[in-house]
């Protein structure tokens, strides 16, 4: 395997919980105060998704989240903007499908940056195994309401599908909740990524840990 080729930065994507930030679902609180409580609760990666604020005003908040979450160890990932992840020197970035082309983010942020996909489809998920790409999102597992789809649920049976086809570490992603949590990772997710049942939790930090301790069990 060559720098740039899908996988080169795999081994360091299997996080477990993998928290996306989401002022509008946070109850008032910044990107920060999110970004501590979910750490506080042991989050090991956290992805900043904001489709609304200035480019400006994300590079500063960029730079205050990598200080925070490197302090504590864990991994910063950066939703669509390559050009945002390599401004703020992000662990990685995550691409949608409509987002700039893998190869190109490729370019933008460097051999040594994650560069993550989502996939909403077999076809998608095996080609990303050909793109510069270090772990897939895959999903909706299951209906949601933080982000409009227009994929159906997938559901457990295709998280299987992934686990025994395709050899990039996965994200589960859409829907999940603490019910379900369980379910997603025995069928063989490596992380399982949510953003309604921790960014709208009162108190982020104990449902964090109650997340990672049933993601620990099955896993
Ligand atoms: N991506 P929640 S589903 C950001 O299918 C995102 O790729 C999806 O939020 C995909 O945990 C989704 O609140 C929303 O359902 C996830």
């Amino acid at each position: 395997m060559t720098d740039g080729m899908a996988g080169k930065n795999s081994s360091r994507c299997v996080w477990g919980i993998y928290v996306i930030l989401d002022k509008a679902i946070g109850g008032g609180r910044s990107h920060l105060e999110l970004a501590r409580e979910a750490l506080l609760g042991g989050a090991r990666v956290i992805q900043l998704r904001d489709k609304t604020s200035p480019f400006e005003e994300l590079v500063e908040v960029g730079h205050a989240l990598r200080a925070l979450i490197h302090e504590h160890e864990a991994t910063f990932i950066v939703n669509d903007n390559p050009y945002l992840a390599a401004e703020v020197k992000a662990d990685g970035v995550h691409l949608g499908q409509s987002d700039f082309p893998a190869a190109i983010a490729r370019e933008i942020v460097g051999t040594e940056c994650i560069i993550g996909l989502s996939t909403h489809t077999k076809i998608q998920a095996l080609e990303a195994t050909r793109q510069p790409v270090d772990y897939i999102g895959v999903g909706p597992i299951y209906p949601t309401t933080s982000k409009q789809s227009e994929w159906n649920p997938l559901g457990i049976p295709h998280i299987r599908w992934v686990r025994e086809n395709i050899s990039l570490p996965m994200v589960a992603i859409g829907g999940i909740t603490t019910e379900t949590l369980a379910d997603c990772a025995a069928a063989g997710a490596d992380n399982v990524a949510m953003i309604a049942e921790i960014m709208g939790a009162e108190d982020i930090t104990g449902r964090m840990q109650n997340l990672a301790a049933q993601f620990k069990q099955v896993s």
